[in-house]
């Protein structure tokens, strides 16, 4: 068994957040996160409602919609608990820790009001999860937050590699009551109180014009040892994403399997 399976990490892990998020994986059966990267809420919340059963987490860029309102936000979160899945703003927050605290609780978007979980660049360095933390703890949602550190990319050319990526673990590490995981392309720990997420996903290996490098399902799982599998356009661009995400789901799940048996 090369991996521990869901149920053993949730038990493991200290953090509400994980706890929550590998008690979805275990009932659904899913380890697929869905990024939902359209400009239109009205078609967010259209698909969102197609792929809600197979997903364990949507990932969000509210900063691409044109049509943002709080009550499609209130609208996104009855869907987040219909088909429980958590919700994670894909912000990439990278500045010092006294600007993402505002980023993060004010201005049009209020990201700490309603994302379970965001992402962070570490170039700052660890002023950032102290801001980020910070603001959480203003709003009484200490615990009920998370946040990734992004410590590998999945484009062309990145420079998140080597001594980067190292001080990124270092820094989740020294932060554990924050941070419960990376945005990678590769196993980065084998603690469970870190979850690895990975972008660039679809069912066959290619490109995109602009640099992104895709990976399958089962390469991510069985060969990089990640645990969460990121699918945008692989589902978003297809005429059945409702079924497209079953097969993704699937896919990702089977993998799993194949790594704790
Ligand atoms: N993303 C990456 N690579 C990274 C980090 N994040 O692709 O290293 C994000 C993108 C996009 C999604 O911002 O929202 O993951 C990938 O979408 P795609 O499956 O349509 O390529």
């Amino acid at each position: 068994k090369k991996v521990l399976t869901y149920p053993e990490r949730q038990s493991q892990c200290k953090h509400e957040v994980l706890k929550r998020l590998y008690g979805i994986m275990e009932e659904k059966k899913t380890n697929l996160c869905f990024s939902g990267d359209t400009t239109s809420f009205a078609e967010l919340l259209e698909v969102v409602e197609k792929v809600g059963p197979y997903i364990c987490i949507l990932k969000t860029h509210i900063d691409i919609i044109t049509d943002f309102t709080a009550e499609n936000i209130h609208k996104l979160k009855n869907l987040a608990s219909k088909h429980n899945f958590l919700l994670f703003e894909d912000r990439k927050f990278a500045d010092i820790g006294n600007t993402v605290k505002k980023q993060y609780s004010e201005g049009i978007y209020k990201i700490s009001e309603w994302s379970d979980i965001i992402n962070a660049h570490i170039i700052p360095g660890p002023g950032i999860i102290e801001g980020l933390k910070s603001a959480a703890g203003e709003k009484g949602l200490t615990g009920k937050r998370a946040l990734l550190l992004i410590a590998e990319m999945s484009s062309k050319g990145n420079v998140a590699t080597g001594e980067y990526t190292k001080a990124c673990v270092k820094m989740a590490e020294e932060n554990q009551d924050f941070v419960v995981g990376y945005i990678c392309q590769s196993q980065l720990s084998k603690d469970p109180n870190f979850i690895h997420m990975t972008p660039g996903v679809k069912l066959v290996e290619g490109t995109d014009s602009l640099g992104q490098q895709y990976l399958t399902p089962k390469e991510v799982i069985t060969k990089r040892n990640s645990d969460i599998i990121i699918v945008g356009r692989g589902i978003m661009n297809s005429d059945d994403p409702a079924t497209t995400a079953a097969t993704y789901q699937q896919a990702g799940y089977d993998a799993y399997l194949e790594q704790c048996s």
